[in-house]
């Protein structure tokens, strides 16, 4: 059976997978259960709710045995961007249309195939959102290691990929094994973090992290933090862009120039910063309907324009961040920005 389903999956174009036990790594489970007692969390009370199903995935998962895991690689298309991203320091994920429903569009004709071949059995797409730990699963299912940034790696794509999975109600028992650890002495990463938020022993402090500031988030970042998130719009990749693996498969140059610490003021970036202060909710709305920066609201997506601007010191914007100050929202995080545009 597990061999067929190999070949099903390898026969819709599908390279990069391998299985794992639905149920297993208790030594993720620790992990995890530590990371939310340590309340590295934050704000996203949902991974405290999904800790009962992540210890007993059957309560929820029913009848599925096996996580066929998989890496979706995301290197990006500039082409695609539409023209107000361009300015805006996006990380690359987000840079594209949305993976969730992109990739249940991408499996579809897979998930169809299976349940055609495999009558009786079950298969339901899984990625980001379910209550699963992927990571683990992925491990596991030999797609990689942790990183000491927690990302997964692989040796011969890094670490730019997506993980998605199919569960089912097969019981495939034949596993690769986890990647080995290939991070020897390297710190890059840890030394690179704009905010210091990787600590020891592979976990992210998520309040610190920039990713979580400007897109989970549903307040202004802390104050002691705003300077050090310089440009980053929406997600950050210099934990992954400093990392030797996606050096080596994507290039020093073009990673090197990912993780600059600031990039130029460009009319462009301006450009773009204002009509995001200047759009209506409504418009804000359209525009990013299909993108991953739909997530941050409106809310989010002026708040991080806010702090970009603070960081950039961009004058020309001051009229519209004193029109902000009188949201109250906002207020304190557009009295900052003030502050950092300094004296009229
Ligand atoms: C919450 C979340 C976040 C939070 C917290 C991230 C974190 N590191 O904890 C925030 C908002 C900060 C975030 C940011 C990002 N995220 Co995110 N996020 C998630 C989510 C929804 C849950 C992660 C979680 O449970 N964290 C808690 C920690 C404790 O668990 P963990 O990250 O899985 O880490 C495990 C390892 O550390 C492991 N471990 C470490 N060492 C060892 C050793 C052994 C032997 C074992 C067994 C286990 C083990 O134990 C942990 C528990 O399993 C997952 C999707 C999912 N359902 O899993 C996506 C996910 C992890 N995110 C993803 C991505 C792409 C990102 C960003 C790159 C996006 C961006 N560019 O801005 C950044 C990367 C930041 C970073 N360095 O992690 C991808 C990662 C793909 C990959 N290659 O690893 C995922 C899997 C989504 C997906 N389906 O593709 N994310
Ligand atoms: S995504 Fe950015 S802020 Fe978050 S851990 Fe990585 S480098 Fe640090
Ligand atoms: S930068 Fe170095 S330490 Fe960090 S994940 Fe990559 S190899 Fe590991």
């Amino acid at each position: 059976l597990t061999s067929a389903l190999r070949e099903s999956i390898e026969a819709q174009g599908f390279q990069e997978f391998g299985f794992a036990s639905l149920y297993g790594s208790t030594l993720s489970l620790e992990r995890y259960e530590r990371w939310l007692a340590l309340d590295l969390h934050g704000e996203m009370s949902y991974l405290q709710r999904h800790l009962s199903v992540k210890k007993d995935p059957a309560s929820y998962f029913k009848k599925m045995k096996t996580a066929i895991c998989f890496r979706v690689h995301y290197g990006q298309d500039p082409a695609n961007e539409p023209e107000v991203m361009k300015g805006l320091r996006v990380a690359l994920y987000a840079r594209r249309p949305d993976y969730h429903d992109d990739l249940a569009r991408k499996f579809h004709p897979l998930l169809e195939t299976l349940r055609d071949r495999f009558r009786g059995e079950e298969f339901s797409f899984h990625t980001d959102s379910s209550p699963l730990l992927e990571r683990d699963l992925a491990y596991r299912a030999g797609l990689g290691w942790f990183g000491k940034n927690s990302c997964l790696i692989d040796s011969k794509t890094g670490s730019l990929f997506f993980i998605a999975q199919i569960l089912t109600s097969i019981d495939v028992d034949s596993f690769l094994g986890p990647h080995p650890d290939r991070c020897g002495t390297c710190n890059r990463c840890v030394e690179a973090c704009p905010t210091e938020a990787i600590l020891p022993d592979r976990y992210i402090d998520a309040k610190r992290c920039i990713s979580y500031l400007t897109i989970e988030s549903k307040s202004p970042p802390d104050e002691r933090l705003r300077s050090k998130m310089a440009d980053w719009f929406f997600g950050c990749d210099v934990c992954q862009t400093v990392c030797p693996w996606n050096e080596k498969v994507f290039g020093k140059e073009r990673m090197a120039s990912m993780s600059a610490p600031l990039r130029p003021t460009t009319e462009e970036v301006i450009r773009d910063l204002r009509w995001i202060l200047e759009a209506s909710d409504q418009e804000l709305k359209k525009f990013f309907k299909d993108y991953p920066l739909e997530r941050a609201k409106p809310f989010g997506l002026r708040r991080n324009a806010l702090t970009v601007i603070g960081n950039l010191k961009i004058q020309e914007l001051k009229p519209l961040v004193r029109e902000l100050s009188k949201n109250p929202e906002l207020e304190s995080l557009a009295r900052w920005t003030l502050e950092e545009l300094g004296p009229e």
